[in-house]
């Protein structure tokens, strides 16, 4: 139970990766605050799910490129119980799109979506954690494509490389406060965001030849890096730091 008495918000966590580590970190303990986007049905599943094996989780609906949405937020995990000590920032998209006819909207939504949302996100859950005054742990879910380009996703890699940003940054700002700021970077994992690219059977295979553990990833192989940066106990000395979760894809040259 590495998450005893902790309280964890995460976002976008009807479904995929948030999903998994919300239930991964109830598993360990954790009271649960889901926010997602739009399928309350998915969202309440999830609850039940924790409730199922006797953690607590509550879920609220809410488009993080909003910032009145991060401060409702936050504030309903305070009272639903009483402080946040983990906050992880996951919610995002990808349509993935090319360049040259790329429309404005979409890359605007992009970026609202991935980077000022997670700021918004961000800022509040520290307000709330100086106020509460006993540190805390920020986790991003930022991607390899913070390091590494992609061809339909210029709008996208720059906002993964944000978020990563985001977190350094935070991580000094907080540092006087114990709180601390990492970012994870999954590599393919097999979701809704990248389903319909990878029904491209050429591509999924290109994609899963590139990883030296021969799979592309699961939802719940980011709870445990998750858990353990959520962590006092086991990584209460680790901050601005990022974890590539990959499966090894990003080291894979040749
Ligand atoms: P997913 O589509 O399965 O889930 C996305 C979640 O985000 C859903 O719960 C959805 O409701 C929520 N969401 C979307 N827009 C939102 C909004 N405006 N406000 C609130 N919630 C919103 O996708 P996923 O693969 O689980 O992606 C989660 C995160 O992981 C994203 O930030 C993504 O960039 C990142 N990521 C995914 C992969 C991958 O290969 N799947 C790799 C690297 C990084
Ligand atoms: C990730 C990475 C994956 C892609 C998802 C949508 O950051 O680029 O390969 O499938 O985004």
């Amino acid at each position: 139970m590495l998450l005893k008495d902790k309280v964890l918000l995460v976002t976008g966590a009807s479904k995929g990766i948030g999903a998994a580590i919300a239930v991964g970190a109830a598993r360990q303990g954790a009271k649960v605050g889901i926010n997602y986007g739009g399928d309350s049905a998915a969202a309440e599943k999830v609850v039940a799910e924790i409730k199922g094996f006797g953690g607590d989780a509550f879920a609220q609906k809410g488009d993080v490129s909003d910032p009145a949405v991060a401060q409702a937020f936050i504030a309903a995990g305070v009272e639903a119980y009483g402080k946040v000590d983990v906050f992880v920032n996951n919610a995002g998209i990808c349509p993935f799109h090319s360049l040259l006819d790329m429309p404005v909207d979409v890359v605007d939504r992009t970026i609202k979506v991935n980077l000022n949302g997670a700021y918004y996100m961000v800022q509040a859950a520290a307000q709330q954690m100086v106020k509460q005054g006993h540190g805390g742990s920020i986790i991003a879910v930022s991607s390899i494509s913070a390091l590494v380009g992609g061809e339909y996703q210029t709008h996208y890699t720059p906002t993964k490389a944000g978020v990563l940003s985001l977190m350094q940054s935070t991580a000094i700002a907080l540092g006087k406060h114990g709180i601390r700021a990492n970012a994870v970077l999954p590599g393919t994992i097999l979701t809704d965001i990248n389903k319909d690219d990878l029904a491209d059977v050429e591509k999924r295979t290109y994609m899963e030849k590139r990883v030296p553990l021969g799979r592309l990833g699961a939802p719940e192989d980011l709870a445990g890096p998750v858990i353990f940066l959520a962590s006092d106990e086991l990584a209460g000395y680790v901050t601005g730091a990022s974890l590539l979760v990959d499966g090894g894809m990003f080291v894979n040259l040749q």
